[in-house]
């Protein structure tokens, strides 16, 4: 039997910001066996500090407890990344440092990526992912793809700094229902724009639904450059990405009333949410 761990909660990661040697209490992982947590708090400080060798071997060791890869991607693997985020933004990190942290996510990430698609179930659909052009950022995509897979869709990953006409051509060959843009940087979310107008251009936009996520992209941004969805995060994406091609699949890309369905499964998941915390 998998063990599955909730990685749902929002959990508290200020003991992330302080150099703990021993095993500590926290709120989070408190469903996992005792062992388990601490694997994942070895994950969480191992990708903090940007030990790749070391984040594996602790990965292995919690995939041979039968953690399932979507609970370590969601869980502490998603907990260490955010902390190096936090230390960037407040120079307390820098670049070599970042970068080794992304490395132990790449690694980690490419020995996980088999077992999510040996989850793969049945195929639904076909899904094309990039990153735009003039941004290099790719962890939160490829996780995204992974999840996408594993939900059963056919996944085209164009990589990073992938420019207008690439997503076009992409479109043309593949015939995707869905195509998604990542951006990491205010810089460069504007690219999505850019693609968004490009697509409409060559007379594509009805025939793909247009996700748009990153970390400084809002359900605002989705709304003000004419995407279909706002994807928060890889969950987020696989349910509505599934919507688009089950109930929703005779719909053209860009029709309103589109939006307005990806709209009602935000505010469907806000009320399973507050109803769940009011009976916790
Ligand atoms: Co960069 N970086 N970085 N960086 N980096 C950020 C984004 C930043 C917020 C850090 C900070 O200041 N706090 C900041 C941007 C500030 C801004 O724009 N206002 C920043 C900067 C400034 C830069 C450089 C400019 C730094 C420099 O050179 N001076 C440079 C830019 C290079 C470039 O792109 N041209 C740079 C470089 C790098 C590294 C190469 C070192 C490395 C990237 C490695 C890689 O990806 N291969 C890196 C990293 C790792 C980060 C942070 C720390 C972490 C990003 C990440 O992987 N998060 C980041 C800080 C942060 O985001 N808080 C930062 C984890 C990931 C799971 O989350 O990507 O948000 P995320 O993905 C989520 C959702 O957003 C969503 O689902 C994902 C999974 O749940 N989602 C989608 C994402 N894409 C989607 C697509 C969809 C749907 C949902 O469509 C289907």
């Amino acid at each position: 039997m998998p063990l599955t761990i909730d990685t749902d909660r929002e959990y508290d990661l200020e003991d992330l910001q302080y150099d703990i040697e021993d095993s500590r209490e926290t709120d989070r992982w408190c469903d996992a066996p005792p062992d388990v947590k601490s694997l994942f708090h070895e994950i969480e400080w191992n990708i903090i500090d940007g030990e790749h060798t070391i984040t594996t071997d602790f990965i292995n060791k919690a995939l041979s407890f039968k953690v399932t890869a979507r609970t370590l991607v969601a869980g502490p693997m998603a907990a260490g990344i955010a902390e190096v985020g936090r230390r960037f933004k407040m120079d307390e990190y820098f670049l070599p440092e970042v970068m080794m942290s992304a490395k132990c996510m790449h690694e980690a990430l490419d020995l996980i990526r088999p077992l999510i698609q040996a989850e793969k179930c049945e195929e639904v659909g076909t899904v094309i992912v990039g990153t735009v052009q003039g941004d290099l950022h790719d962890i939160g995509k490829k996780i995204v793809a992974m999840m996408l897979e594993a939900a059963g869709f056919t996944v085209h990953d164009l990589g990073v700094t992938v420019p207008p006409e690439r997503f076009i051509e992409a479109i043309r060959e593949y015939k995707p229902q869905i195509v998604g843009f990542s951006a990491l940087l205010t810089t460069t979310m504007n690219m999505q724009w850019e693609t968004v107008k490009a697509i409409d251009a060559e007379g594509l936009r009805q025939n793909v639904k247009i996700f748009v996520g990153g970390a400084p992209i809002s359900q605002a941004w989705c709304d003000k450059i004419g995407a279909d969805a706002y994807a928060m995060d890889a969950l987020v994406a696989v349910e509505k990405a599934k919507a688009c091609v089950t109930g929703l699949s005779n719909m053209k890309g860009g029709d309103p009333a589109l939006h307005e369905a990806m709209l009602e499964i935000d505010r469907l998941r806000e009320e399973v949410k507050a109803s769940a915390t009011a009976v916790g």
